[in-house]
């Protein structure tokens, strides 16, 4: 039998004719209603600003540490928790060994950048992005709770902040911070005295935060982000696996930023996800700069072994490429099975110039860390085969066939397909704390060859270096080869001799004519390619050669020529750079590319190169910083802008000292 009250729902029952729930029954008083909910609230709010405040977890151990270091992290944090943070570089928490308190400490914890109020709106743009922030920080923490077990014991051994002085180059632990995942060596801030320069320098900062915090948003672990579009973005040079070519690339800028909870965050991806076993085809020059350069970097910078295990993983990957006839590495390789090939499109089956020659000074790095001196022989054995050639008018063509060791078509270009074989012989010569005389004449032969055949005058006095089709000169010259500026400049103060005015005047020229072809364009940013035409100088003459793709040759310049003049107007027409980048190239999804820099409306290429993090960014920001923060003496830049240190120089080995 059924009635009304036996279809009701087990939660109700009517009380004169109308549904009550079935709680009422337990007949609460309102006093005693009011108390429950007032317990229930304050509980709430207190979950809810246990996830907000607390401090970072994020590079603790275990669950049972993460509670154990959060409360230590309480009991010394104090006022902190609660105030916001000293802004990076702030006087009041610098240490005093350091000239003119040049050392920092860390502060741990959420970062605070220079300007807080300015970053909170760059940032943090709504309410749904700050929940993806939170979101992502709080998926990434949880990653470092669980670290391998390299990483593991490394953190039982070793765990001090460590400071470098760049006075008197004495390792001094300022602070132990038993959760780091990774030994900091932390760096010179590097602040410039002048607060204009100071600014100007934040506003590079928080470029990166905003192309960054895009990324980790939309495609965070892809290769990179498609600004415009908001997804990732697919190149062919790195195959057809995701790598985070992004973090990876953007790693070591974030430590020079000072940017330390990000790149913890990117070390923990890392540790956890990069695996160099990816069945896909990846070209062995850009991996080699973006990822061998910026781990070997990463390791360098903090004596992380988690950076220098993966580097060998790579580099290991990386050897069946130099298996051919001749020992000349094929441009791509399987990371899988190993095999590897050349482009077709590349002279008859040929190697490239700027790809052969552009792996030493990761390899000569990596056979250090690592003890195998297997990384370096390819290296040398590479650069013999070289040498031994015989050489056009004493240049190098950009083509070299690995099966017969005879040159290709002979082109000649500082430009694309050969420029940084010229950098790394003079680089590999700094890098060996000038032991390595080989490199250094190879590289005084090849650029007095440039210079004689080469490098040109424009009709109105713009010096440039034309490209070479066997006797043929093209007028015109390409924006890859605006980092010769600086490579001369290097070369020439590197090594006073008598050449060394001349060098440095063709630096000074060129540098002047790549700034030209920015000034010329009505983005003020520069062209791929222009020309020297009469009339028409140092401007595009097609349309496929209009784009700007974000990249740092001529920043690279400004900065190496701005260290070794300094002469301000490299400072000022970096800053005229970054007032075009962000005019012309910011969107709310981060950094893009344009089609046409002639153009103030330019249509956009949606691509953010993760070469502008590891690049453009850093030597802008260099560019505006002090010159004790990544020293010219120390460090060497490989030709992705990642940091190598120079023999006998305190970071060479960056083994931890406590
Ligand atoms: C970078 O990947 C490297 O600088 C490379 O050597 C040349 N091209 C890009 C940036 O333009």
């Amino acid at each position: 039998m059924t009635n009304a009250t036996n279809v009701l729902p087990s939660y109700q029952r009517f009380v004169n004719g109308v549904p009550v729930p079935l709680f009422s029954r337990r007949s609460f008083r309102a006093k005693e209603k009011y108390l429950i909910v007032l317990v229930f609230l304050t509980f709430s709010a207190m979950c809810f600003g246990t996830f907000f405040f607390l401090p970072d977890l994020s590079s603790t151990g275990s669950a049972y540490n993460s509670v154990y270091q959060v409360y230590q992290k309480i009991q010394k944090a104090g006022p902190d928790l609660l105030l916001p943070a000293p802004p990076h570089g702030y006087s009041g928490s610098r240490d005093s060994h350091g000239p003119g308190g040049g050392v920092n400490v860390i502060h741990i914890g959420l970062e605070r950048p220079n300007n807080a109020e300015d970053e909170d709106i760059h940032i943090i743009e709504d309410k749904q992005k700050l929940q993806a922030k939170i979101d992502e920080e709080y998926q990434q923490q949880k990653t470092l709770e669980k670290p391998d077990a390299a990483v593991e014991s490394r953190s039982r051994v070793s765990s001090s902040v460590v400071a470098w002085s760049p006075n008197n180059r004495q390792e001094d632990i300022v602070q132990t911070v038993s959760s780091s995942p990774a030994i900091r060596v932390i760096l010179p801030d590097g602040e410039d005295k002048d607060p204009v320069v100071r600014r100007r320098r934040d506003t590079v900062k928080k470029m990166m935060l905003h192309g960054w915090q895009q990324y980790v948003t939309y495609a965070w672990g892809k290769n990179e982000l498609k600004p415009i579009s908001k997804k990732e973005h697919v190149a062919s040079i790195f195959g057809t696996t995701a790598m985070g070519a992004t973090i990876v690339d953007a790693l070591d800028t974030l430590y020079i930023m000072g940017l330390h909870e990000k790149f913890n965050q990117s070390r923990a991806w890392i540790a956890k996800n990069l695996d160099f076993d990816i069945n896909s085809e990846v070209s062995l020059f850009e991996t080699n700069i973006r990822f061998l350069g910026s781990l070997l970097s990463s390791y360098a910078l903090t004596g992380d072994e988690i950076f220098k295990e993966k580097a060998r993983q790579l580099g290991e990957r990386m050897l069946p490429a130099f298996q051919t006839e001749t020992g000349i590495p094929h441009s791509l390789i399987n990371l899988h099975t190993g095999t590897s090939r050349n482009y077709g499109w590349a002279s008859s089956g040929c190697s490239i110039l700027s790809e052969i020659g552009t792996l030493h000074l990761e390899f000569a790095y990596l056979s250090d860390i690592t003890g195998n001196p297997v990384f370096r022989s390819k290296v040398e054995h590479v650069r013999k085969v070289l040498k031994n050639l015989e050489k056009p008018k004493g240049l190098y063509p950009n083509y070299i066939n690995p099966r017969t060791g005879k040159w290709g078509q002979h082109h000649m270009s500082l430009g694309g397909l050969g420029d940084s074989f010229y950098e790394y012989l003079l680089k590999a010569w700094i890098q060996s704390g000038k032991e390595d005389v080989e490199a250094r004449e190879m590289y005084d032969e090849a650029t007095a060859a440039v210079v004689k055949n080469m490098v040109k005058k424009s009709p109105s006095g713009l010096l440039y270096i034309m490209d070479l089709k066997f006797d043929r000169p093209e007028y015109k010259m390409g924006h890859l080869a605006c980092f010769a500026g600086g490579m001369f400049s290097l070369g020439a103060k590197t090594k006073e001799n008598e050449v060394t005015d001349k060098y440095m005047e063709i630096a000074a020229g060129l540098t002047n004519t790549c700034h030209e072809s920015y000034d010329r364009s009505a983005t003020k940013l520069g062209p791929e390619v222009f020309h020297f035409i009469e009339g028409n100088e140092a401007r595009s003459l097609r349309s496929g050669e209009r784009y700007y793709i974000l990249r740092p040759e001529t920043f690279e310049s400004y900065f190496v020529m701005w260290r070794l003049t300094k002469d301000p107007k490299y400072r000022e027409w970096g800053w005229e750079a970054v007032q075009a980048l962000e005019k012309h190239c910011r969107v709310p999804g981060g950094f893009t590319g344009l089609l046409n820099v002639y153009l103030v409306d330019s249509p956009k290429d949606d691509v953010q190169q993760s070469f502008f993090f590891a690049e453009t960014l850093k030597y802008l920001y260099l560019l505006f910083s002090d010159d004790n923060l990544i020293s010219l003496d120390d460090w060497v830049f490989n030709s992705e802008a990642h940091v190598l240190p120079i023999k006998g120089k305190p970071f060479y080995r960056a083994e931890p000292i406590l």
